[in-house]
Formats: structure tokens, sequence, C-alpha cells
């Protein structure tokens, strides 16, 4: 058979709403014309994040039920730790309630003023919590990453002469540690290949300079290396895995992406000592540690979601859906960042809405235009949630580029939701040359994307 399907019926449905066209245009008015302010209930498809919105199986729900609460030691704690050790290998696996707890202790341990952490890309949380110890978080992805319409297989790699570069430039005693973030979702949640982890090992290993995973996609990467890595197209993607994290000295990780739950993630090492000082920060903001933050409910789901997450049906779906949105998009001319990622896919409104100045927020009318259109809810990631104006110049700095993430959260819509976004979309873009640009009528003085309030030029 040709057709894949979603390998999974449904147990337990949740009613989406439509909303009218009226109804959405006084919601969006309403909002400040700011998705994250319009109630979920209003949101026929929401593609906001896909993270912490995965829809749980049968067996996770059990688990659920299974989950040993006890304060100290829970049975749950072993299975989670044990699920954990099989594929990621890891010396010491410590809970968290999510990944920027990991990142929060992990970072506050190891970083300081001077130092300069690099990786393909710093997802924002973790680019937060190291430049919070006064560190440098630096990106160096691989040159194609920076075109979206440049196709690459792993375009997702690391710049590893850049790395090269960084450590004759400042030496290695400014360089804690660094990261590779797979799959790599700033830059459009595209893979990182095994050839790439290991070269980056070997320049680093001579220096004594730990590698660390940011893990949260480290399935969907794991399919990827199989289907375009050469060498891995016969090995099982929890076998890829296993060699991936084989290069590391540990990881983060944010179990609400590949671990199938809501909430949850962890921290993993090989240094026995960072891992005392971890526990120790671990037991003062999170928990014991053998519960971190988590119940031992939780637990169970994360170690029976990792087990669901490596199955080679699951995965094919998955991906399989991911870019069938991409092309059907692209075959109808709306630019995407290529090739289509694992979790989400970026639309390029730049490129889609030249007559828009980024002033305008280009991204977000474009993401506007979606909920205008059909109730969906997808996020910008352009010039609202990283341009500046200079208080001192009033110059306008825009974004390097503007996107609209269209993230899928996982097991949750079926084809036809993606049949209606690819309809949806490219109804818009027929009418895109009317398309107005927005300008701001309030903003925060950071992480004003969140709270902005804009209205219509
Ligand atoms: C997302 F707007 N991602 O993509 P936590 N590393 C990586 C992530 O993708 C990631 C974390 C670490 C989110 C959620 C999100 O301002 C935002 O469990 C590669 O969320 O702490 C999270 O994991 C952090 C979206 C987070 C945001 C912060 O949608």
């Amino acid at each position: 058979m040709k057709t894949i399907i979603e390998p999974f019926k449904i147990k337990v449905v949740e009613p989406i709403r439509m909303t009218t066209r009226e109804e959405r245009e006084a919601i969006l008015e309403k909002a400040g014309y700011n998705l994250f302010l319009v109630h979920a209930d209003d949101v026929l498809i929401d593609l906001l994040t896909d993270s912490g919105t995965s829809a749980m199986s049968a067996e996770q729900w059990a688990g659920v039920m299974r989950g040993d609460e006890a304060y100290a030691c829970s049975k749950s704690f072993y299975r989670f730790r044990d699920t954990v050790t099989d594929i990621f290998g890891f010396k010491h696996v410590i809970p968290t309630h999510q990944g920027r707890a990991a990142e929060r202790i992990l970072f506050s341990l190891t970083c300081k003023k001077g130092d300069v952490i690099p990786n393909n890309t710093h997802f924002d949380t973790t680019r937060a919590n190291i430049e919070f110890t006064g560190a440098e978080a630096l990106d160096i992805p691989i040159p194609e990453a920076r075109k979206p319409e440049v196709n690459h297989p792993f375009k997702g790699n690391m710049d590893t002469k850049a790395l090269r570069e960084l450590i004759d430039r400042v030496g290695a005693e400014r360089i804690p540690l660094a990261l590779i973030t797979i799959t790599n979702n700033s830059g459009g949640g595209q893979p990182v290949s095994v050839a790439n982890i290991r070269e980056i090992k070997e320049i680093l290993a001579p220096h004594g300079i730990p590698l660390y995973v940011d893990a949260c996609r480290f399935a969907e990467n794991a399919y990827f290396i199989q289907q375009r890595e050469e060498g891995y197209a016969d090995k099982s993607v929890k076998e890829i895995a296993q060699e991936v994290f084989s290069y590391a000295d540990g990881c983060t990780m944010s179990a609400k992406k590949d671990a199938l739950v809501n909430i949850g993630g962890f921290l993993c090492t090989n240094n026995d000592l960072l891992a005392e000082q971890e526990r120790d920060l671990l037991i003062l903001t999170e928990g014991f540690p053998t519960y971190g933050g988590l119940a031992g409910r939780d637990l169970e789901a994360i170690a029976q979601g990792l087990e669901e997450v490596l199955e080679q049906d699951y995965l094919e779906y998955r991906i399989a859906s991911t870019r069938y949105l991409g092309e059907h998009i692209t075959a109808g001319g709306v630019p995407i960042m290529e090739p289509p990622g694992g979790h989400a896919i970026y639309i390029d409104a730049k490129a889609m809405l030249p007559h828009i100045p980024a002033e305008q927020f280009p991204a977000q009318a474009l993401a506007v235009e979606l909920y205008r259109e059909a109730g969906i809810r997808a996020v910008e990631i352009g010039s609202l949630m990283f341009g500046k104006t200079d208080s001192e110049t009033g110059e306008f700095q825009a974004s390097a580029m503007e996107l609209v993430r269209l993230a899928i959260p996982r097991r949750v819509y079926t084809q036809s939701h993606v049949d209606y976004l690819v309809e949806a979309i490219l109804e818009v873009n027929k009418r895109r040359e009317s398309i107005k640009g927005l300008e701001l009528t309030y903003e925060a003085p950071f992480l004003r994307h969140f709270t902005a309030k804009l209205k219509p030029r």
C-alpha cells in the first residue's frame, strides 16, 4: 500500500468549534490582533506549538493510573530511569518539570560571564538561561540554514569550521560545553546528521569540552537520519538515537515534544561530580531526585511515550504528515523554509508578502489572516518577536527572517485537518496582494510578542 495512514484509532475525542468569519473578526479586534490572546476555545486548528500538545495513548493513560506517588524512590522513577538509560545511555538521569528547568540547572552550574556556548541554533529558553549566567550563547549553523529557499538534507548541521575557529579565537577554557539542538527548532525543525555530530565530538574531545544534546525532537531527528544518511537505512531509529547520544556527554530534554506527554523533562550527564551538584540544586528548586518536579504518573507517561515515539510506523506517519502540508502549499505557490522540517512548516512571509515592510509585521499579518480565513492559529517568528525600535534614534531593526510557524501537535490532527489547512493557506495566498500590514498600539519592554496589541494599517 502506498497510502500512509495515522497508525492509531481514536478512543477519546475532543470537539473543536467552528466560528463564523464575523465572530473571528470580533475576536481578533478584542485580542489586539495578537493570537496569543485568543482563547483556545475560539481556535479551530491550533498550530501554536507542538510542545505539550500531544495526544497520549491508551497505554500512557494506563501508566497514569499505575503511577507510584511515593515521595522517594518510587517504582515509576525506576521505570522512567531505565527507559531513558536504554535509549540515551547516559550515566545519570535527573527528572525536571520541563526542558528549561534542565537548562537552568545545567547552565547555572557550568557557565559564567566571559564564557561562550556554541550551538547550531540556541532555542529562546536555552539562550535566555545561558545569558542569565552572563555567558554568551553563540549560533553557528551551516550557512545554508540561513537561506529559506535552499534545500539541504541536514540543514540543522553545525558549521564545524566555525566551531574550530571559535576554539582558536577564545580558547577551550572559555567554552565550558558545546550544544547541538536536534532537530534544529529555530532553523525550521531541520535534522542534524550523525557525521556532523561525530565531527563535532572529534573537534571538542582533544580540548576536553563536553558535548550536550538539546534532545527535544531526537526521534524525528533519528528518522531523518535513517531516511537520508548513507549507511543508516537498515538501522532502527532506536539504534540511530543510541548512536547519536553515544557521542555526547549529556543532554537536556523537554519531554513535551518527543516523549509524547503534556509536561515533563530531564537532564542527563556522564559526569559524576556535576550530577551530584545538579541533584543538590534540583532538591532546592524542583524536588527530590527521584521525581524532580513531576508526579509519579508523569514519569510513567514519559517512559511509555519514549517507547512509542520510536515506532517506525509512528515516525513515518508523523514526518509524512508534515511533509504533505509543506509540499501541497509549495505546489500552490506558497514559499516555505525548504525542505519541510519534522515538527513544523515555516511559511516565508517576506517572500509571500513583499508589499508589507518589516515594520508592518508581514508574518504577523499573515498569521492573523490565517485565523480570519479559517480559525487556524499559527505563531509569528519575525519582527514582532525579534525586531526592535531604537529608543534614541527611533530606527527600526527588522528580524533577519519573517516566518509563520505552523507547528503540528503529535497524534492530534488527521489527514482531513491537514487538507483543510492546505485549502485555507492556498485561499489566503490567492488574495495575498490585498493583505495589509499591522501597527503596534502597545508593547511590553521585553518578550513583547506575548502581550503586544496591534491594529490594521
Ligand atoms: C516550542 F514560544 N519549545 O517550540 P520547555 N529546546 C528546544 C525547544 O523547542 C524548547 C525548549 C528547549 C517550544 C515551547 C516554547 O517562548 C517559548 O519544556 C529546542 O518548553 O521548557 C521548547 O522546553 C524548552 C515556545 C517555549 C515558546 C518557549 O514551541
